[in-house]
């Protein structure tokens, strides 16, 4: 099967890294998702002038905030009805390396089955409740899957796979916040994806807003994880028959 990809880039009040981000992606000559979602009239301004300027940029507005996981859900929703096999999620901040680019796509071109995903190395700037709650998120997600091959489930810089997504996404109700970028890579895993790592480092700022809501979004984590551990006890025989096959 052809593979074709496009960029899928989530925006929420992301106004100072977003118009260099979409000039930075315009070498790869693919189409690029923006999904505004319920952003303030700076950043909807800024965003419909990006569109104007740029052919192969489709801009999708959500009038109300859904939250991260909704926004990459109907930007992965609508490369997948505009044709496309693969979409690489990028957010709108400018934190991705986007030198690692190439990388991605190759890795991805060579697995066209896989979810490719950056593994972010990062530096000491990270905040005390995100790194602890990473490194609880990195347990949960090895009961989960009964399995060490997930070494991050949190970075949003990624190659989705289309179908498989589309698959599970009529299957599942996925988050609609930052629990998303955990629970699809859980459940790709359940659904026998394979999943590749690529180191990248995670910059900062320059776009230095976090949506990220330390209790909030710590305790919308904590809620899916409960629910992703009883969904590995019911898919216990499954995931231990191919753990001693040797399949993962
Ligand atoms: N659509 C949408 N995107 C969001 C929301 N919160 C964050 N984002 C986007 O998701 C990406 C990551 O969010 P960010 O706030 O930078 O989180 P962090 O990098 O994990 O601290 C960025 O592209 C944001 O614009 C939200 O409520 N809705
Ligand atoms: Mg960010």
């Amino acid at each position: 099967m052809k593979q074709h990809y496009c960029f899928v880039i989530p925006n929420y009040n992301h106004s100072q890294a977003v118009a260099t981000t979409i000039e930075a992606l315009q070498q790869y000559a693919i189409p690029i998702i923006l999904i505004d979602d319920g952003s303030d009239l700076k950043t909807q301004t800024l965003l419909e002038q990006l569109a104007a300027q740029y052919q192969n940029l489709t801009l999708f507005r959500r009038t109300v905030n859904g939250g991260k996981g909704a926004a990459v859900k109907t930007g992965l929703s609508l490369a997948y009805e505009m044709g496309m096999s693969h979409g690489v999620q990028i957010d709108a901040d400018g934190q991705h390396n986007l030198a690692d680019i190439e990388v991605l796509l190759n890795e991805s071109k060579s697995h066209p089955n896989a979810m490719i995903s950056g593994r972010p190395v990062y530096d000491d700037s990270i905040s005390k409740g995100r790194y602890y709650g990473r490194y609880i998120t990195h347990v949960w997600v090895y009961i989960e899957t009964l399995s060490l091959s997930i070494k991050d489930s949190m970075c949003g810089f990624r190659v989705y796979p289309l179908s498989a997504c589309m698959t599970l996404m009529g299957k599942s109700s996925l988050g609609n916040r930052m629990d998303f970028d955990i629970e699809i890579m859980v459940r790709l895993f359940w659904q026998k994806v394979p999943i590749r790592f690529i180191p990248t480092k995670v910059l900062y700022p320059p776009d230095g807003v976090s949506h990220f809501n330390v209790w909030k979004d710590n305790w919308l984590i904590s809620k899916m994880h409960t629910r992703l551990f009883f969904g590995m006890l019911v898919r216990l025989p499954v995931l231990l028959y191919s753990k001693f096959r040797g399949a993962q």
